[in-house]
């Protein structure tokens, strides 16, 4: 079955108000795309995202979100109550750089897939494994804990996620999963999915690691991979276009 492709840039800590002024007209200038496309900016600048891409075809979220809704008295943390206010469509949860420099477990990041989701904002819930992980030959099984947690705490909810493999050791790091290598775990996730719902095979499962201009297509040719979420290559509007084309 055709699953439309999605492509998200994950700016990260980049960005300011004249960069992202220009990164966003440059892009609005390049579209339409033949995928769905969206921005996660650092939440400071959700509300000038939101001024500048309302009735785009580019849509928006944040990076992370808190796993408590609404309001109280949680110090630093934003709601997606108070994302959904700025219109934001999507939440990353459990990036990699979130566990490891922020001591994110599983049942923390099933928690803030499922606030998230009590708001309509649809959570992009990373899951990877480290070097030393696929060196041991332990990649299924850290990923298969990651999306197992996940799927035992958000029940039937679990089909309206989207899921991002992202090998932790291809982050930031110019070294990519090969498309076979991307293609095998993805393949895995979905059967895991399949178990817990018909609805995983419309689930949309991207690939994030250093996707460039130049690896983006044989990625997304795979049959699993439906998309990617782009970290430096989504700061400059030239390379996050062929990517989205891709
Ligand atoms: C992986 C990715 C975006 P990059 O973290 O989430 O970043 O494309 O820079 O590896």
């Amino acid at each position: 079955m055709q699953r439309k492709k999605l492509v998200v840039g994950n700016w990260k800590m980049h960005g300011g108000k004249g960069f992202i002024e220009a990164l966003l007209a440059e892009l609005k200038g390049r579209g339409p795309w033949p995928s769905d496309v969206a921005v996660c900016p650092p939440a400071l600048y959700l509300p000038q995202c939101e001024q500048l891409l309302a009735s785009t075809p580019i849509a928006w979220g944040a990076q992370d979100v808190s796993a408590h809704n609404g309001q109280g008295a949680y110090t630093g943390e934003i709601s997606a109550t108070m994302l959904k206010e700025f219109g934001a469509r999507y939440a990353i949860v459990g990036h990699s750089e979130r566990r490891s420099y922020h001591a994110e477990n599983d049942q923390l990041v099933a928690a803030k897939a499922k606030a998230a989701l009590a708001q309509d904002l649809t959570p992009i819930v990373c899951v990877g494994e480290t070097r030393a992980e696929r060196e041991a030959g332990h990649t299924e099984a850290v990923v298969q804990r990651q999306l197992g947690t996940l799927i035992r705490n958000l029940g039937a909810r679990i089909g309206e996620v989207v899921v991002a493999y992202e090998p932790v050791w291809a982050i930031g790091t110019g070294l990519t999963a090969s498309p076979e290598q991307a293609q095998d775990v993805h393949a895995r996730l979905r059967q895991q999915l399949l178990a817990a719902t018909p609805a995983a095979a419309q689930m949309r499962i991207l690939y994030g690691g250093s996707v460039k201009p130049d690896n983006a297509a044989q990625l997304f040719a795979q049959p699993d991979i439906d998309g990617g979420l782009i970290g430096g290559a989504a700061l400059k509007a030239a390379d996050f276009d062929a990517i989205c084309r891709a």
